[in-house]
């Protein structure tokens, strides 16, 4: 299965967005993260992604979510969710991201994947979750399910 990584920047109830410029998702504002690759751990590889596609080194990260997702094929792939409130750089933008600061009450769910809406604002307000997402051909949401997260 694939796997993929996404951290989220949190801070004095803001949060960093980034704008992806290309590959999946392209058009999308979300979490920076990406694939997990060789022999790293997830975690390394949120760590990677992080300094990669917005050049900030990221401390402390909080496991916040285990996402599942199923495309119309049957295939599924996972991303694990970290909110991090200690980093050392500034966030720049990259061939892949253009992040951008945003405050809670103003994500801009339209333009984000349709499952972001329904797990975002539980971690927002504390809750770790595992989410399962089922998506249809066009990529419209066809089923999902939500529960507090249980392995850590
Ligand atoms: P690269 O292809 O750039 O990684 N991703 C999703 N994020 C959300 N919020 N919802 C989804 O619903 C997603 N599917 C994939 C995981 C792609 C990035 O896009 C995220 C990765 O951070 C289906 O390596």
């Amino acid at each position: 299965m694939l796997r993929h990584t996404l951290i989220f920047l949190v801070k004095d109830k803001r949060i960093l967005l980034a704008m992806k410029k290309r590959g999946l998702g392209v058009g999308f504002w979300n979490g920076v993260g990406g694939k997990q690759s060789g022999d790293e751990s997830i975690r390394q590889a949120a760590v990677r992604e992080a300094k990669e596609e917005i050049g900030v080194d990221v401390r402390m990260l909080r496991k916040m979510a285990e996402l599942q997702f199923t495309d119309n094929q049957g295939k599924k792939s996972s991303a694990t969710v970290y909110f991090c409130d200690s980093w050392t750089g500034v966030p720049i933008e990259s061939e892949e991201m253009r992040p951008s600061w945003f405050n809670i009450d103003e994500i801009p769910y339209e333009q984000m994947w349709p499952d972001d809406r329904y797990w975002l604002p539980k971690l927002l307000r504390g809750d770790k979750l595992t989410c399962q997402f089922i998506f249809d051909q066009d990529n419209q949401l066809i089923s999902q399910r939500i529960e507090q997260l249980k392995v850590r």
